[in-house]
């Protein structure tokens, strides 16, 4: 199994990954049932979580910096889910029945909340790849909280990290919280899914996604909205990633930005 690790790790690398870990797939704790590895995979052992940076100098550009970190970003989901998808290919024909998890696509809306297939984040906290911070994004130690991340569940045992003992989210900092614009964060963890998404994300067509926040229990409506979204809001731009850029975290490993904007 080691050798196996080697190899799907070398390979993920090879194609651009800047992090990749082994999180165990076992009880795995999400409020929803359908989230969880073994629930998806049969037999499923590990999940294999990876990450890209998406360097500083994008998100501090003087002009357009939403728009080219938002067309980053897409372009980052398509290298993840390549990824994905070759180191799921090279897993099963080892004989080791794995899948790919899409770095956004596909999302699931359940009771007006947007879900992944698998949380990628908590994955990689499980994996070791770095600690949540208080803006429920992942904080790594090299990259900070500017990695976008992929996964692959699989059947193979493959040995498995853990997660770190010591949090890198500073803790009598609440930056993130006091900055966001519509205070979408508790503080504890938590994140207001539909203020936040109200404001971080732009799209003609996003409004009719919040349909489903009035019809929240209708089975219908959120299959509905989950297809709208699937389908004709596959790509939008951002409006909003304050809680990123203002988290102390966000220079770690950045390399320093001269002439970059001050954090407030
Ligand atoms: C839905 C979604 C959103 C929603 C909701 C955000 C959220 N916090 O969930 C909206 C549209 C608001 C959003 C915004 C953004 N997003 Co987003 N998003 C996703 C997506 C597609 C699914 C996440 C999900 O399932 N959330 C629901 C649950 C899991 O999250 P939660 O509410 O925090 O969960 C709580 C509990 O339910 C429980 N829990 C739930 N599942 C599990 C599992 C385990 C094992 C445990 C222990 C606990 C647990 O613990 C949490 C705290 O109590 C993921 C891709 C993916 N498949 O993971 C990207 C993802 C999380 N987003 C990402 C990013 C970068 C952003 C933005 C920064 C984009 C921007 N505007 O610049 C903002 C940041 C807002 C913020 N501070 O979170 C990255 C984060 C990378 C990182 N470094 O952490 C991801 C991983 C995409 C990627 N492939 O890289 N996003």
């Amino acid at each position: 199994m080691e050798k196996l690790a080697t190899e799907i790790r070398e390979m993920l690398e090879d194609q651009g990954m800047d992090v990749v870990g082994i999180a165990p797939a076992a009880d795995w704790p999400s409020p929803q049932p359908e989230c969880r590895p073994p629930a998806i995979l049969k037999d499923c052992q590990r999940v294999i979580v990876f990450g890209k940076e998406i360097p500083a100098p994008i998100y501090q550009a003087e002009l357009h910096a939403l728009d080219l970190y938002a067309m980053t970003s897409h372009n980052f989901y398509h290298q993840l889910d390549a990824a994905a998808i070759a180191a799921a290919g090279r897993l099963t024909r080892a004989g080791y029945p794995s899948i790919p998890i899409g770095g956004y696509q596909p999302v699931l809306m359940r009771e007006g909340d947007y879900w992944g297939v698998v949380s990628l984040k908590h994955a990689a906290v499980r994996a070791g790849l770095g600690t949540m911070g208080k803006n429920t994004l992942l904080i790594n130690e090299r990259f900070g909280n500017r990695l976008r991340l992929g996964g692959v569940l699989t059947t193979a045992a493959l040995p498995a990290g853990r997660p770190l003992a010591k949090s890198l989210c500073y803790e009598n900092c609440t930056k993130c919280v006091r900055n966001c614009p519509v205070q979408a964060l508790d503080g504890k963890g938590g994140i207001n899914q539909h203020k936040c998404l109200k404001n971080c994300a732009v799209h003609p067509a996003l409004s009719l996604s919040f349909i489903s926040r009035w019809f929240r229990h209708s089975k219908r409506v959120n299959r509905q909205v989950e297809l709208f979204t699937r389908t004709m809001i596959s790509t939008y731009t951002y409006s909003c990633c304050t809680c990123l850029t203002s988290c102390p975290s966000f220079k770690l490993g950045a390399g320093g930005s001269p002439g970059g904007k001050k954090d407030k």
